[in-house]
């Protein structure tokens, strides 16, 4: 069948031609995707609920004017697929993917919550970062070299390549929001703010090399868009969603964005007064690194690769995905500070308390990117969180 944009009685036909509905019940469906790209429906039937997502030929949060490929739609199903056969408790079951339609079924997760909520809610959620950290260790080390054949790897990374995607980080990631750009969105008490950033030469020279390594560093197969958004969650269970910029990357890239997210959601509270959600956000982010570096390691020494056993090696690659993770988290606070996309975490805060957490992000963001080029490890977030009050000398 040519490929249409569905309505919700298109999803439904969907759903019941690929044998996911019997052909005469009742069936509600809605259309529920506030996310930045895709129509998402949800459906519901004889007590049991699926969900329908299909891609639009252009990006939903600007419309027509930006066009964007369908393929989007094939690499989120090859990439959940691929991630689930590795960390399946953590991936969104694909139960069917239409290659003319560029749709998809999907299990119903309503049960769950969108980890954005909880966490903008100040809900403390059980076994986060350990579940997080699994996710990424398990489906990055299986993808990457140290698992993989070369020829395997290699046909892979061409399986994967997802230039119109990629193009919309490179842009809105890494390019706009360090420079004026008609793309951006910035609050107007921050604009003085973002402006003096902009003449930052050697913040300028960080982004450079962090985007550089994010165009030619085909580590291992990243979910690519790893952000609270991007992740449901409820007593015991945590699904990952969203995987349509998935391509080979730079490790750091995934483990920095789930980083910055709780960074962002620290900035929030911590504006709010809530000290004692933000001191639990904080003991997240270093859990999160922590437990993705044991769960890493125990993995690197099953390699079958004999050279990349070398434990010299091992342990500078793991230093190097950690400082590239601090300099993507701090990328991150800042992009969804001035860019386009922002999070409302911070975009829900009124007034004087945006303004306040704007300030707090940028900073971040900032001392996060440039100690990425030098020698930091996770106990700089610690440092940054609680700086030390500047001493004098008598
Ligand atoms: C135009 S897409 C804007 C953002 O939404 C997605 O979830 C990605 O984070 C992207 O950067
Ligand atoms: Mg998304």
């Amino acid at each position: 069948m040519p490929y249409q944009t569905f309505d919700s009685a298109a999803a439904i036909a969907f759903a019941q031609s690929r044998g996911f509905l019997p052909q005469h019940a009742e069936v509600s469906c809605t259309e529920i995707g506030d996310g930045n790209l895709n129509l998402v429906f949800h459906l519901r039937a004889e007590g049991r609920g699926l969900i329908v997502k299909q891609a639009l030929p252009y990006v939903r949060c600007v419309g027509e004017s930006w066009p964007l490929t369908l393929d989007r739609a094939r690499i989120e199903a090859e990439t959940l697929l691929a991630h689930a056969k590795v960390a399946e408790p953590f991936v969104v079951k694909v139960l069917d993917f239409d290659p003319e339609l560029y749709a998809m079924v999907q299990e119903d997760l309503s049960h769950l919550v969108l980890l954005r909520r909880r966490l903008i809610e100040g809900e403390r959620v059980d076994g986060l970062s350990a579940d997080l950290a699994d996710y990424l260790a398990q489906s990055l080390y299986a993808y990457s070299d140290f698992a993989l054949a070369g020829k395997e790897k290699k046909a892979l990374v061409s399986q994967f390549s997802n230039p119109e995607l990629c193009q919309i980080t490179e842009d809105l990631f890494f390019t706009d929001p360090f420079r004026e750009h008609e793309r951006n969105d910035i609050f107007p008490a921050t604009r003085p703010l973002a402006e003096e950033l902009w003449q930052d030469v050697m913040l300028l020279d960080a982004v450079a090399e962090l985007k550089a390594r994010f165009l030619s560093c085909p580590q291992a197969l990243l979910h690519g868009d790893v952000h609270s958004g991007s992740v449901f969650s409820g007593p015991g269970e945590l699904k990952v969603i969203d995987a349509e910029f998935g391509f080979f990357g730079p490790m750091g890239f995934d483990v920095g964005s789930v980083i910055g997210n709780l960074l962002l959601a620290w900035c929030r509270h911590k504006c709010l007064g809530n000290q004692d959600y933000a001191d639990w956000l904080e003991e997240e982010c270093i859990n999160f690194w922590q437990h993705f570096e044991d769960r890493f390691k125990t993995l690197l020494a099953g390699t079958e690769d004999l050279a990349l056993a070398s434990e010299g090696y091992q342990s500078r690659f793991i230093n190097q995905v950690q400082k590239d993770a601090l300099g993507y988290a701090g990328c991150e606070l800042i992009r969804r500070t001035l860019g386009l996309a922002h999070v409302a975490d911070i975009a829900s805060l009124e007034g004087g308390q945006r303004t306040e957490a704007e300030k707090r992000a940028l900073a971040l963001g900032r001392s996060l990117i440039l100690a990425s080029q030098g020698t930091c490890d996770i106990g700089l977030v610690r440092r940054l969180l609680h700086p030390s009050p500047v001493r004098f000398a008598a």
